[in-house]
């Protein structure tokens, strides 16, 4: 056939293996060597049914998003179309056995549904995530997944993008057999006590496809949850149109209006951006400077100091995937306190029925709870989570020097501290790295890995790959203050005080964001947060800030006067029962008496320009923490706001959000805000470089890719 694909022949049968490594992508070859082993097995009299298996550790795993690119740029064209191959397999005279383990993903669902038989082993999924790419499945998965799994479950996979396991599939009928023991010994096995049976098309199974009556329903609650669950997406509302198409069209009609809808997504800003999310979530696992070899440090036993919001959720992540954690606080009642906590959380996901008791039981069995320092010596990592004070986490690091043994990771969750202060409390700074988890620590998936002057190769490649194993997003980001995240979500925080100040209501702030796309407005986040949080950390470092530069009025005083937010029942918002928020009157008239004291004249301001200050705001300052050198490349700081501030995937991130704005008309605004509102607006000379020549933060990302290839 080809070196992606090989044929072999095993008495009657006739095997196809998919070689394309690492996920084996219908990447351009397969497709077309598939369909030169499905004319060996055709017109071979002595093959009696064909079997189709992945090589490596997955089935087909989708298209190549690769291609994606090439099609939408025009490079190439149309090269996401296998509809006639599956129709070719499908045509085949011979039973069709595809044989799944791994992923059976987009495409390769696709390319299985076209076979008349499938079988799997237990550990296999199933799915068709496209619209996580912002498209929607483009080779009849609309089609042949109601066929076979009923309506609302091909609705619902479709909607979503979720996979489902093997045994689930078998459940619906899109799976025939689970294999025991070895996969292509069973489906061979398999194939044969097919050999005599009739075969019947996917494509003409029409009995799962229901009735107006039945399927109107199904939809409607479709789009309603989709409208909420993916806001503002378009591919999962075309995904379900694609499988309500399937129940109104005859199969190839059917087929048609999928592939006018996968166009529309395909060809839209919102793919773009989240195939952009998709390979950058991959890409900032790669270190320049840290080779691929770089030799682990073995992380068998954690130990985590702080038993609070943070402490508890780090400890979670560890002993979810079965690393035993030593919890230490300094009283038996924040000890008491921190373990309920985790025992709630993991209560309330066996309620959801997320995982089992047993699964919980084991879980909590894992942690130690202490209030000394013993068994720390026998810990590979620890991580600091005390409270975001510098002598109480240098007293900790000094303490740890002195216990730990050799080689342990010394880690800090501190939010916005310098890494190398705290690493000079000790006497391996080469072992001291910053651990900046997002709460809930135990839910959002982006971790800050902080590296710090001296710390180590090895060290740095371990929080890495620790981070992938506990099922974070890892992000390498330099030391200053902030780091990457909470550097930039201060100059956007500070922007939505000041449209507060100047004559917006809080509610506008945070509904024109809302509207963005941003999961929640940065005033309900302050409250959430805890407005305390700021004003202390603003206290601690009040001789650090530079007089004469414009401070935000409100927030403080809203702490000085006890409203912290929803913790309080007051802050920005006052909050019922439920934690529902309200416009307060009280604060309305504390606005309008504070600016009228520092003599600001308010007015109207648009819902743009409340999202030009505040993510511009972002914008600017993410240039200049590229030009630090703080982040290694513009996507990491996508992913950054992706993973642990609700950026909204389809805007791909606020560098990547600017650079479709494009990058003149964002520095044009920015320069305008500096001459409106003084040197916090200071535009970042990249940004200015950027702009005049012509270029976007992608191209910025290549420069530097070209630059480390010398
Ligand atoms: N195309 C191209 N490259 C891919 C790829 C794909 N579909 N999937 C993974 N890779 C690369 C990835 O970038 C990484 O590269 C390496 O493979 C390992 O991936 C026609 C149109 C399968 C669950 O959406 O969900 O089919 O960083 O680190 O953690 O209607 O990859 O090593 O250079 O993620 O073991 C639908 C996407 C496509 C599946 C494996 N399919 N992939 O996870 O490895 S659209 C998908 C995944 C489509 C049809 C439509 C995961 C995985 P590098 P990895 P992993």
């Amino acid at each position: 056939m080809n070196e992606l694909i090989s044929y072999t022949k095993d008495g009657e049968l006739g095997i196809i293996t998919v070689n394309n490594p690492p996920v084996n992508a219908l990447s351009p070859g397969v497709p077309e060597g598939i369909g030169l082993a499905l004319e060996e097995i055709t017109k071979d009299d002595e093959v009696k049914a064909g079997i189709l298996i992945g090589g490596g550790r997955t089935f087909i795993a989708g298209a190549d998003i690769k291609e994606f690119g090439k099609v939408t740029s025009g490079q190439k064209r149309d090269g996401i179309n296998f509809l006639d191959l599956l129709v070719a397999i499908e045509d085949c005279p011979k039973p069709m056995i595809a044989a799944i383990h791994g992923t059976a993903f987009g495409g390769g669902l696709e390319v299985a549904m076209a076979f008349h038989y499938r079988v799997a082993v237990a550990s296999a999924q199933v799915g068709q995530p496209e619209c996580k790419l912002g498209i929607i499945p483009g080779a009849a998965g609309t089609q042949r997944l109601p066929r076979l799994a009923g309506v609302a479950l091909a609705t619902q996979m479709c909607a979503d993008g979720n996979p489902i396991n093997a045994k689930a599939a078998l459940e619906a009928g899109i799976v025939d057999q689970i294999v025991e023991g070895d996969l292509l010994e069973g489906a061979k096995a398999f194939a044969r006590s097919m050999i005599d049976n009739p075969i019947v098309k996917t494509r003409d199974k029409n009995d799962k496809l229901g009735d107006e009556a039945t399927n109107a329903p199904i939809f409607a609650a479709a789009r309603a949850a989709a409208k909420k669950a993916a806001r503002g997406m378009m591919a999962p509302q075309a995904a379900i149109d694609a499988v309500e198409a399937a129940t109104k069209l005859e199969f190839f009609a059917g087929c048609a209006r999928e592939r006018e809808l996968f166009q529309e997504c395909l060809f839209s800003d919102q793919s773009k951006a989240m195939i952009h999310a998709f390979f950058g979530e991959r890409e900032v696992a790669k270190i320049p400077d840290i080779p691929k070899d770089t030799p682990l440090i073995p992380i068998a036993k954690a130990a985590v100091i702080g038993a609070g919001t943070m402490g508890g959720g780090i400890t979670m992540n560890f002993v979810n995937v079965g690393i035993p954690v030593l919890l230490k606080e300094t009283t038996q009642e924040a000890l008491d306190r921190g373990l309920a906590t985790i025992a709630k959380n993991y209560s309330n996901s066996v309620k959801k029925g997320r995982f089992s008791q047993e699964v919980m039981d084991k879980r909590m069995a894992l942690i130690t709870p202490t209030l000394g320092y013993d068994g720390f010596e026998e810990a590979d990592i620890v991580v600091e989570a005390v409270f975001e004070n510098m002598a109480l986490k240098k007293e900790t690091f000094a303490a740890l020097d002195q216990i730990c043994k050799p080689g342990a990771i010394l880690a800090s969750n501190t939010s916005t501290l310098d890494i190398d202060e705290i690493a000079s409390a000790t006497s391996r700074p080469e072992s001291v790295v910053g651990t900046h988890f997002f709460s809930p620590a135990n839910v959002m998936r982006l971790l800050e890995i902080v590296r710090g002057q001296a710390t180590s190769k090895s060290v740095l490649a371990t929080a890495m790959d620790l981070a992938k194993k506990i099922k974070k997003v890892g992000v390498l980001v330099g030391n200053c203050y902030g780091f990457v995240g909470n550097r930039m979500i201060h100059q956007y925080g500070r922007e939505a005080q000041f449209l507060v100040e100047e004559g917006a209501q809080p509610q506008d702030v945070d509904g024109a964001l809302y509207e963005f796309g941003l999961a929640m407005g940065p005033l309900a986040m302050g409250d959430l947060a805890g407005l305390d949080v700021g004003w202390r950390i603003r206290k601690e470092h009040a001789h650090l800030e530079k007089p004469g530069v414009r401070k935000a009025l409100i927030a403080d005083e809203l702490a000085e006067r006890g409203r912290y937010g929803q913790k309080t029942g007051k802050g920005w918002y006052i909050y019922d029962e439920n934690r529902k928020p309200s416009p307060d009157p009280e604060v309305t008239a504390l606005i309008e008496e504070l600016t009228a004291n520092a003599g600001i004249q308010r007015r109207e301001i648009s819902k743009e320009e409340i999202i030009e200050r505040t993510i511009y705001a972002l914008v600017n300052e993410g240039a200049k923490i590229l030009e630090e050198g703080i982040a290694l490349r513009a996507v990491d700081i996508d992913i950054i706001y992706l993973m642990g501030y609700g950026f909204p995937a389809w805007r791909g991130g606020p560098m990547w959000y600017a650079s479709t704005v494009g990058l003149q008309k964002v520095y044009d605004r920015v320069c305008e805000f500096h001459a409106q509102h003084g040197e916090l607006w200071t535009p970042a000379p990249l940004l200015k470089r950027l702009a005049e020549e012509g270029k976007t933060f992608e191209d910025f990302d290549k420069e530097k890719v070209k630059a480390a290839r010398g």
